[in-house]
């Protein structure tokens, strides 16, 4: 027998009126008034607070872009596993679905970018794409083209199975009790101030950062890579997303480990995985040639520096 929600993508099958999925409306919306209420507190809150909210942000921007994105989804290089559960236990901080689904979902995006079978087609629309695909079941196309691609490698891996076996109960942990505890236990600042700074806050920022990489860089910018695919180079995204801004190059060459042909410069995600590779904890590093660069500009970019 089909669940409610396989009835209403097979009764909306080929439409675009998915049916609205209303717990995550109200949770998103709250988790964004909460946000907003939580500037209010900053003025108040001890400098080490703040700076305790940075670091989790950049740990779990670090998660995504280094993690669930540049080593799962794309394997682009290859991490030795403490790297990896490092990764992993930071990913739950960021609480952007576990490793497997992240990861399954953006290849379904990359391989079927802009139709019914991408999870947040930006051909729908800047809201759709930033935050509305996550609003409504999912199209049954994603579904369908998702079961067919090939995750044997993500669950291959003990780390990604262990994350999302025990995905809840880490999230609870590390997005929401970590963050607020350890400035109250460790300088004494309040619950409620390190609950809306390091937890709600930063949570609310790293999911919009991420999310304009779907909708932003998929609308506004350059295309010197591939003047007829959507993602674009955007600068401001790069910016707030560590390095992961240079979308027409990332989805013209998505498994080069830098996602962008600058190497180090404006990409704090590649100083990070070169450093990794230091310390001999990633390896394998996959790069592409400048002469291949230059090739596929000159054949297909939009003439743009
Ligand atoms: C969040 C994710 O925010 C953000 C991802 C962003 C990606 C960005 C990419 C950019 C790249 C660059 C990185 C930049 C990084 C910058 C960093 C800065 C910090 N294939 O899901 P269900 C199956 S999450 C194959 O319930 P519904 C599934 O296995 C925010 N199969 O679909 C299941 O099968 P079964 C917090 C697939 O009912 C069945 O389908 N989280 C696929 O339509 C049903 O799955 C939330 O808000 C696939 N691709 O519901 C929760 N997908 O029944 C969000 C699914 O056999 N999620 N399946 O087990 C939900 O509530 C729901 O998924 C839904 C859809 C309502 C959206
Ligand atoms: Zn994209
Ligand atoms: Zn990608």
């Amino acid at each position: 027998m089909p669940g409610p929600a396989e009835e209403a993508r097979a009764g909306l099958a080929g439409s675009q009126g998915q049916r609205i999925v209303w717990r995550n409306v109200v949770l998103m919306s709250l988790l964004h008034l909460g946000a907003v209420y939580s500037l209010a507190l900053i003025p108040d809150a001890q400098p080490l607070t703040l700076l305790w909210a940075y670091i989790c942000f950049l740990l779990t921007v670090l998660s995504v872009t280094a993690g669930a994105h540049r080593l799962w989804s794309h394997r682009s290089y290859k991490a030795k596993l403490p790297l990896r559960i490092f990764l992993a236990v930071t990913n739950s901080m960021a609480f952007q679905n576990d490793i497997f689904e992240w990861s399954r979902d953006h290849r379904v995006h990359h391989k079927y970018s802009e139709t019914d079978a991408d999870p947040h087609n930006a051909g729908r629309g800047f809201f759709f794409s930033h935050v509305g695909w996550l609003f409504v079941r999912k199209h049954r196309d994603v579904i369908e083209k998702g079961r067919k691609l090939d995750v044997t490698d993500l669950l291959a891996d003990p780390v990604v199975r262990f994350q999302r076996k025990y995905y809840k109960v880490s999230v609870v942990l590390m997005c929401f009790v970590v963050p607020t505890l350890v400035p109250w236990y460790t300088w004494g600042e309040s619950l409620w101030n390190s609950y809306f700074l390091a937890s709600i806050l930063r949570y609310a920022v790293s999911l919009n950062v991420t999310w304009l990489v779907n909708s932003a860089a998929h609308m506004y910018g350059n295309r010197p890579y591939d003047r007829n695919i959507s993602p674009r180079q955007n600068p401001l995204v790069t910016l707030g997303a560590i390095g992961e801004g240079f979308h027409n190059y990332h989805h013209t060459f998505p498994f080069d480990y830098s996602a962008s042909e600058f190497g180090l410069n404006f990409n704090p995600t590649t100083w990070f995985i070169d450093f990794m590779c230091w310390l001999g904890l990633a390896t394998d590093r996959k790069q592409v040639t400048k002469p291949m660069i230059e090739a596929r500009k000159a054949r297909t970019g939009d003439g743009s520096a």
